[in-house]
C-alpha cells in the first residue's frame, strides 16, 4: 500500500513537472502586440545590401541636401537580421517604410528637388520599387524574420498617390482629387482634401465602380504583368 502511494505521489509530481514545463514553453511563443519591441527603419536610409539595384530607376537629377535615394534596399535589411542584430536588441517586429514603387520623377516641396525615397510617393502599388528589391527579397526576408520570431510590418500609404511629374501621370478624377487643398480645420477639410500642393487624394469615401487608370494598364502590359495582375484583382474582389 506505502509502495503504491509513493508512485502515485511520484507520478504526480512527474505529472506536475510536466505539465509545468509545457505550460513555460507555451508562454514563451506568445506574441502580443502590445508588447511587441518594434525598430521601425526606413528602407531606403537603413543598409544598402545591393548596390546593382542603386540606379536601376534614372532618378539622377540634383537634389536638396539628403532628398534623393541612398541606396538602402530590403537585401541590407536581411544581411542585418542574418546578423542578429535585430534579435540582439530584443526586436520581434519590424515596421519598413512602404516598399512598393515609387514616382520616377521629382518635386520640390519647399525643401529642394525631392524623390520618393521615404516611400509615401506611391506611382504603382502592385509593385516593389526595383530599388528596395524584388519579390523574392522580400519573401526571403519574410521567411527569415518569421524564422527569428519577428514579424515584418509593411507600410501602406493609400490616402494618396505620389505627386504628379511630367513622368508619372496623375491617376484618373474618379481615383483622387487634385483640390482643395486640406485646411485642417475640421473633419472634411482633413480627410476630402490635398494634404499638400501637389498630392493627388484618393477618393477613399467613394464606393463609386471605378475602371483601371489607363496609364497603369500600360505599364503593366509593358511590364508583361497585365494578365497576372488583372488574375488577381478578380480573385480579390471575388
Ligand atoms: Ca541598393
Ligand atoms: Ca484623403
Amino acid at each position: 500500500m506505502k509502495k503504491h502511494i509513493i508512485i502515485l505521489l511520484l507520478s504526480l509530481f512527474l505529472f506536475n513537472c510536466g505539465s509545468k514545463k509545457q505550460m513555460s514553453v507555451k508562454q514563451e511563443n506568445v506574441f502580443m502586440w502590445e508588447a511587441s519591441n518594434i525598430y521601425f527603419l526606413l528602407t531606403d536610409r537603413f543598409k544598402n545590401g545591393d548596390t546593382l539595384n542603386d540606379k536601376i530607376i534614372e532618378r539622377n537629377k540634383t537634389t536638396g541636401v539628403l532628398r534623393g535615394f541612398q541606396g538602402g534596399d530590403i537585401r541590407g535589411v536581411i544581411q542585418k537580421l542574418d546578423d542578429g542584430y535585430f534579435s540582439d536588441l530584443g526586436i520581434n517586429a519590424l515596421w519598413m517604410t512602404p516598399v512598393v514603387e515609387q514616382i520616377h520623377g521629382s518635386v520640390d516641396e519647399g525643401t529642394g528637388n525631392s524623390y520618393g525615397f521615404h516611400g509615401y510617393w506611391t506611382k504603382d502599388w502592385t509593385a516593389l520599387d526595383p530599388s528596395y528589391g524584388t519579390k523574392e527579397d522580400l519573401a526571403e526576408l519574410v521567411e527569415k524574420a518569421h524564422a527569428k520570431g519577428i514579424r515584418i510590418v509593411l507600410d501602406a500609404v493609400i490616402n494618396h498617390t505620389g505627386p504628379v511629374t511630367d513622368i508619372d501621370p496623375v491617376f484618373p478624377s474618379d481615383w483622387v482629387r487634385t483640390s482643395p487643398k486640406c485646411t485642417y480645420d475640421s473633419y472634411k477639410n482633413y480627410i476630402d482634401c490635398t494634404l499638400v500642393e501637389n498630392l493627388p487624394d484618393v477618393k477613399t469615401e467613394s464606393n463609386e465602380r471605378v475602371e483601371l487608370p489607363q496609364t497603369l494598364v500600360e505599364k503593366w502590359k509593358k511590364e508583361g504583368r497585365y494578365d497576372e495582375e488583372i488574375a488577381e484583382l478578380e480573385a480579390f474582389f471575388k
